[in-house]
């Protein structure tokens, strides 16, 4: 460390883990490039990591096999009340979890080194950013927190003496004896994974996985989980929201927040090119925004991240060139295939592979199968990229100002082959919050509208939201409340509608610059919408489909509200909402009768 912390909590938080994991040395990361230059050369040499000839400054590596995604059934909110964690969380009583998990960590970095990454959540010095202290004996999570924070001296000298951070502890839970070699990734067996968040005390713990969301503590644990009970206490928003810029031909700009779950196009919509003559799309953000209310009375977002942790297989220069270009240098890859001429590939990335090493360091070809007969996936389906954001060419020039972007539209959505019209627009801000509130997607792109596999995702915050679903609900009307006039519009998208035979109605991501173009005329009131019981829909004259090869009857299929098919879906609706119990807002209640009433029921 160039500079000396000066920060006494810091210090001694940090004294007091490394008496409790007892590593050999510790290293306060300093963020510099000669930083991460020097771990990934110890990893290079130790056999974790692979550098691609292909790629200036790129990686691969590859994660144990049990440990390739986010494990929510060993995620947990440790409240002192279980109903603070409410019924979408699974509870766990702090102190018993504390001792568990301390035992845990007693003496778990034996043999490794400790290393203390200061980093900031958002622009050094925002209003709206925060700073944590992630402790980890992993460098494959200070290279890839290097890329998704902003990590370094200058945290510690914004610290100062008495700044308030939020204490990240992390642990692959795999200590060394004298003589023990290292594998390429250490982690502990699934039994003692634990995702921990002390919502009370603003503080994680995670121990004994090293991948992506259950390791990189800034992301989903810090930026969702707890900002999520620090923007509720703090009247602010954390929310699973892509951020982006579009302007229009006429140079008016509208910036626009959109939930999405997984699986549905987040990133690919962040870093859309609308096809649209004059009109022009930037990307600030693909999965967190950090949202407060400013001087001017509006809601101001931003990114508090700093890169992409994006989903690598179905990535091409087809669904997202500029994801593509952002990986071209300097990114880190996990669990796909290394081809034979020192590159990385993945299903559906549009290039040819005829062979290669897989994500389980096995030989591999096409056509592969395992003994059952079955193709063998040649990178994992979570497979990941880590690139830094400002790679990416169509990065917004404005993405890291201090003072964000003010939030003109919010988006919700799912992917819902039948019923949710291509797009609507609330009534008001509190229909809006029950469209987020009620927000679904289908299992699978492949799996029809059959009782069971709709997903209520609310807001898309089901795995993220800290605290008791029904607060976050009463958050979310408390901050319309606030915002008055100059709360953001609310839309509710649906990109993937099938015609009856079971065909795709809308084009594709690449055209969904029209439907945003939809909402800015909206917010502008230059077209008026058609009133329809689920909300305002365009008329099909006002969605401009000029150049696209779709007939006025797919138009109208896509638009159409099927009245029938909205009431039987209420019971369900009702049935999910009062989950929440003595929490569900009156407000939400009332949005369910104001539907039930307009359907006739
Ligand atoms: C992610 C997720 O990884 O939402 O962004 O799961
Ligand atoms: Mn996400």
């Amino acid at each position: 460390m160039a500079i000396t912390c000066k920060n006494n909590k810091l210090i001694a938080w940090v004294a007091e883990v490394q008496a409790m994991v007892k590593p050999d040395t510790v290293v306060w990361c300093d963020g510099t490039k000669d930083e991460y230059d020097a771990l990934l050369k110890l990893m290079v040499d130790s056999g974790a990591a692979t550098p691609l000839e292909k790629r200036p400054n790129s990686y691969l590596f590859r994660s144990h096999p049990s440990d390739v995604a986010r494990v929510e059934d060993r995620t947990y909110i440790a409240s002192r009340e279980q109903v603070e964690a409410g019924p979408t969380n699974n509870w766990i009583d702090p102190e018993a979890l504390k001792k568990t998990m301390r035992d845990l960590y007693d003496g778990c970095m034996k043999g490794r080194t400790m290393y203390v990454i200061p980093f900031s959540m958002g622009p050094i010095g925002s209003p709206i950013s925060k700073i944590g202290v992630e402790i980890t004996e992993s460098p494959y999570v200070v290279v890839n927190m290097h890329i998704m924070t902003r990590v370094g001296d200058k945290v510690i000298e914004t610290l100062g003496e008495d700044g308030e951070f939020i204490p990240c502890l992390h642990s692959v839970g795999a200590p060394l004896q004298p003589g023990d070699k290292d594998v390429a990734w250490p982690c502990a067996p699934i039994e003692k994974k634990y995702i921990a968040h002390f919502p009370e005390e603003n503080l994680i713990w995670s121990f004994g996985s090293g991948y992506g969301g259950n390791a990189l503590l800034g992301k989903k644990c810090l930026a969702l989980r707890i900002a999520s009970t620090m923007a509720r206490r703090e009247g602010w928003m954390a929310e699973h929201m892509l951020i982006l810029r579009l302007t229009n031909p006429q140079g008016k700009r509208f910036h626009i927040a959109a939930a999405f779950p997984s699986a549905c196009g987040k990133t690919n919509l962040a870093m859309l090119q609308p096809s649209i003559p004059g009109w022009k799309c930037e990307c600030i953000g693909d999965d967190i925004a950090w949202m407060k209310i400013r001087p001017d009375g509006r809601l101001h977002a931003i990114n508090p991240e700093s890169g992409f942790f994006g989903v690598a297989p179905g990535t091409s220069y087809n669904s997202n060139p500029m994801a593509m270009e952002s990986i071209k240098e300097n990114a880190i890859f996990t669990n796909c295939v290394l081809t034979d001429d020192g590159d990385i590939w993945w299903e559906d990335m549009n290039a040819p592979c005829d062979h290669g090493i897989d994500w389980k360091g096995q030989e591999w070809t096409p056509d592969k199968k395992d003994a059952d007969g079955k193709p063998v996936k040649g990178a994992h389906p979570n497979a990941r990229f880590t690139a830094p954001a400002r790679q990416c060419p169509v990065i917004c020039p404005d993405w890291e100002d201090p003072n964000g972007v003010p939030i003109d539209i919010f988006v919700f959505g799912g992917r819902r082959s039948k019923l949710v019209p291509l797009v609507s627009q609330a009534f008001d801000w509190d229909h809006g919050v029950y469209m987020g509130a009620t927000a679904a997607s289908e299992a699978t792109a492949a799996a029809l509208d059959v009782k069971g596999s709709i997903r209520r995702d609310p807001m898309a915050m089901l795995p993220f939201c800290g605290y008791n679903i029904g607060d976050y609900w009463q958050h979310w009307f408390n901050m319309g409340d606030k915002l008055g006039t100059k709360a953001p519009k609310i839309f509710y998208a649906n990109w993937f509608r099938k015609s009856p035979d079971g065909k795709w109605l809308w084009p594709g991501f690449g055209e969904n610059a029209r439907v945003l173009k939809w909402m800015c005329e909206r917010v502008e009131g230059r077209v008026d919408a058609v009133e329809t019981p689920v909300g305002y829909v365009p008329k099909a004259s006002d969605l401009d489909t000029n150049g696209l090869d779709i007939s006025d009857s797919e138009i109208e299929e896509l638009l159409r509200i099927d009245a029938a098919g909205w009431k039987s879906e209420v019971p369900e609706i009702e049935t999910y909402l009062r989950s929440s119990g003595d929490r569900l807002p009156d407000r939400m209640v009332q949005q369910l009768e104001g539907l039930k009433n307009r359907l006739g029921i």
